[in-house]
């Protein structure tokens, strides 16, 4: 069911994918904590009132995770680093911190895989929280010192570089509807963090550069956005929609613009002087990384801005809940080539929820296989109408902390055992296996 590799350009590139407050276990090496455990221990916040204290336990095992990582063929490992494992407090190192990722590059090299590092992927160091967060300009600056420290110390060894990983969960998502922490649903904290997130990125970029990185991106997170209906508030609606989720950051990253309709309900609440911040934020890339699972079907809402609500998913789902759409992601490469024309793309995360179980040692998993079938042939279909493609990504490696959804949702190519920390390859690893390497036993 899978495509053969050889049906892809020669040098495109297969990876998958984990984030540090998924899999790590934080409460080790000297980590400090992040607005992710305080955000986790308010009841209802979570399922299950689950948290990432042990997570995967990946901080310990790194190296058997590895070997699954290089066990199926990938080429790529796109991992994260916990700034507050780092810097405990936003800003003094703790060498235990620096160690741990060093010895996990130094791991990632020995199997012949490509460290693709996210500097930043949601865990907040707590002591910058209590600051504001976000919505503080001065994180933004903070970033900056924890990105050159990061480059010093792995500069020699790493891949490719990405700042942010997906700046409208870090603000959309976290400050105006509140399902991620810090938890806001508060207008004037959505417009700051959306644009001190972008800054961060621009002071982070500028300091990578200063430290003589190259390979450096970032990864937005995208849905197409299709009107529930054919009225003109429901095509005013999804029109919005789609500004905040799919060009507001991209628009400022490669124009140096955002979009006038977000302008106009966020705009007395941005922070001032953010206009003279764009040149900045817009600085060059050398890729971007595109996140995508599904498409959003939008209806107008009677309210306050922004005025839409996101209509029932049409077909089959995801265990998520999210609609599976694979031919809007060909769609999808074509409008961001479009803008973004020879700049090197990555599907840096696609993959889908099931709910899996071990039985007799194998796990089943034909969905998730199909998923991922499917969107490869998007891909390629991208990749023929002449998008600039360079490789693909699978969330996730393993099973893990799926956020305020706990450990109930599991995006793994391995399924993890919570309680007992066992990892057991599903039939859509041993299938990347076969395609990868021509062996999937
Ligand atoms: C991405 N939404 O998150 C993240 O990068 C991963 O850490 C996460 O595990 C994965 O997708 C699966 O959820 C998202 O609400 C979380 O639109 C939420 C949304 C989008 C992406």
């Amino acid at each position: 069911m899978l495509p053969r590799r050889t049906d892809f350009p020669k040098g495109f590139l297969f990876g998958t994918a984990t984030s540090a407050y998924q899999i790590e276990g934080y409460g080790t090496g000297g980590a400090g904590p992040t607005h992710w455990d305080s955000f986790a221990a308010t009841p209802g916040n979570v399922a299950g009132a689950a948290d990432g204290a042990r997570a995967c336990d990946h901080y310990h095992r790194f190296a058997n995770d590895l070997d699954l990582v290089a066990g199926a063929g990938f080429d790529i490992y796109r991992f994260s680093t916990s700034w507050a494992r780092v810097m405990p407090d936003g800003g003094t190192l703790n060498p235990q911190g620096l160690d741990f990722y060093d010895r996990l590059v130094d791991a990632m090299l020995a199997r012949g895989l490509r460290p693709a590092l996210t500097l930043y992927h949601w865990e907040l160091p707590a002591a910058l929280a209590d600051r504001g967060g976000w919505a503080n300009r001065d994180t933004a600056e903070r970033f900056a010192d924890f990105a050159a420290q990061i480059a010093r110390r792995l500069g020699d060894r790493v891949w490719s570089w990405a700042t942010i990983n997906e700046p409208w969960c870090v603000s959309w998502l976290s400050h105006f509807e509140g399902h991620h922490a810090p938890g806001l649903r508060d207008i004037r904290a959505t417009a700051r963090a959306m644009h001190h997130v972008e800054l961060a990125h621009g002071r982070a970029l500028a300091a990578l550069r200063a430290e003589g990185m190259d390979n450096c991106g970032v990864v937005l997170n995208f849905e197409p956005a299709q009107p529930a209906t054919d009225s003109p508030a429901t095509h005013a609606a999804t029109d919005l929609f789609d500004a905040v989720m799919n060009r507001f950051f991209l628009g400022a990253m490669t124009r140096g613009e955002y979009p006038d309709t977000v302008l106009a309900g966020l705009g007395p609440h941005m922070p001032p002087g953010w206009a003279a911040d764009m040149p900045a934020i817009a600085a060059p890339l050398d890729w971007l990384g595109v996140n995508y699972y599904t498409i959003k079907r939008i209806d107008a809402a009677p309210g306050p801005w922004p005025g839409w609500r996101i209509a029932p998913p049409q077909g089959a789902t995801t265990d998520m809940g999210w609609e599976i759409a694979p031919d809007a992601l060909t769609g999808l490469l074509d409008r961001i080539a479009a803008q973004t024309g020879d700049l090197p793309l990555y599907v840096t995360e696609n993959g889908m929820a099931a709910p899996d179980t071990v039985q007799n040692g194998k796990v089943q998993d034909d969905d998730r296989i199909a998923y991922i079938a499917a969107h490869l042939r998007a891909a390629r279909a991208a990749i023929d109408r002449g998008v600039p493609l360079r490789g693909y990504v699978v969330w996730s490696l393993m099973d893990n902390f799926e956020w305020a959804f706990g450990y109930g949702k599991r995006f793994g190519l391995v399924h993890v055992d919570v309680d007992t920390q066992r990892r057991t390859p599903k039939a859509s690893w041993h299938a990347l296996a076969q395609m990868l390497t021509g062996d999937g036993t």
